[in-house]
């Protein structure tokens, strides 16, 4: 009955029933990952949180009830002692509502480069379900969160809350050396991929075939965005970029472009079959923003 992630874009709390709902339960929440003032603008909502933590209280976050402890064994335990009153079927033509809304995003390529949705659509229909996928951060985890649909727990990690550029290139490595055994890819903006670009000697000295996708649209996309946003100019968003993989071959990794959408699937596949650590350079077109930065 999962809604996906929410709040990335306009209409959303509309859209979930966000704005009908009498109650908002949260379960492992942290402000830190969204901010309350988001869902909950006139601070009237009634909430119970569960957590391990006490809850952090806001204007716009004040529990009626806190459950402190295990979530793991709080949950049961509760499960016990409440009631059902209300079959949650009416949660179901609403997930069909998103659903929907997610596929007819999926759209047409841009001038510069590939619709991000489309990325992230061939990615899942390649990737098995126990593979891991960690995002770094920027436009193209906005998109990861929004779009790409997670199928067990602990198959995909973002770079949330304090969101530090730069993690997925060597979390994959580290992800590959806790288990050489299972798949991983990363997906990095061409800003964030560079800022620890240097970690691919570690992924060649240590031999871990993680597959590298890089996201290129040639700026901090979502600066950009910001910047938009706020004052409809941008400033100090765009820079040059290397040959990717011309970057790959001189740090003795195998590199791959994506230049017609065609060709994604494929070569996704051809990387994750790779013995050894794969670059693959995504022109991505990030024209057409939903989000409501
Ligand atoms: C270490 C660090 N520096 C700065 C930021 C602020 N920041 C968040 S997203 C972003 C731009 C990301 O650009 P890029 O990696 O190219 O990804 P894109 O948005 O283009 O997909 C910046 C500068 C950050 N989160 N972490
Ligand atoms: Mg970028």
């Amino acid at each position: 009955m999962s809604l996906m992630t929410i709040g990335v874009l306009p209409r959303d709390y509309e859209l979930v029933g966000f704005d009908d709902s009498d109650l908002v339960i949260c379960i492992g929440y942290d402000f830190v990952e969204y901010d309350p003032r988001s869902w909950n603008p006139r601070g009237d909502r009634r909430i119970v949180h569960i957590d391990a933590l006490p809850a952090e209280i806001s204007a716009h976050y004040v529990p009626e009830v806190e459950v402190t402890g295990e979530i793991r064994e709080s949950l049961p335990a509760l499960m016990q002692r409440v009631k059902r009153t209300q079959s949650a079927a009416g949660a179901r033509p609403l997930r069909q509502r998103v659903l929907k809304q997610l596929e007819s995003e999926l759209g047409e390529h841009g001038k510069k480069g590939l619709s991000p949705q489309r990325i992230l659509w061939d990615l899942r229909d390649v990737l098995e379900p126990d593979d891991l996928l960690i995002s770094d951060v920027g436009a193209h985890k906005l998109w990861l969160g929004r779009f790409f649909r997670a199928l067990k727990p602990k198959t995909v990690i973002v770079s949330n809350g304090l969101s530090a550029m730069g993690i997925a290139l060597p979390g994959g490595i580290a992800a590959k050396l806790n288990e050489p055994d299972r798949r991983v890819v990363t997906v990095s903006g061409d800003g964030g991929f560079l800022m620890s670009v240097h970690e691919l000697e570690t992924a060649k000295r240590e031999r871990t075939a993680t597959v590298n996708l890089v996201f290129r649209d040639g700026g901090l996309g979502s600066i950009r965005w910001k910047q938009m946003a706020k004052f409809n100019r941008a400033i100090g968003t765009e820079f040059g970029n290397p040959d990717f993989t011309d970057l790959a071959k001189a740090f003795g990794i195998r590199g791959f472009r994506v230049d017609r959408p065609g060709e994604l699937n494929s070569i996704l596949a051809e990387a994750l079959e790779s013995k050894v650590p794969c670059l693959v350079d995504i022109p991505v077109d990030y024209s057409k923003n939903p989000f409501s930065v």
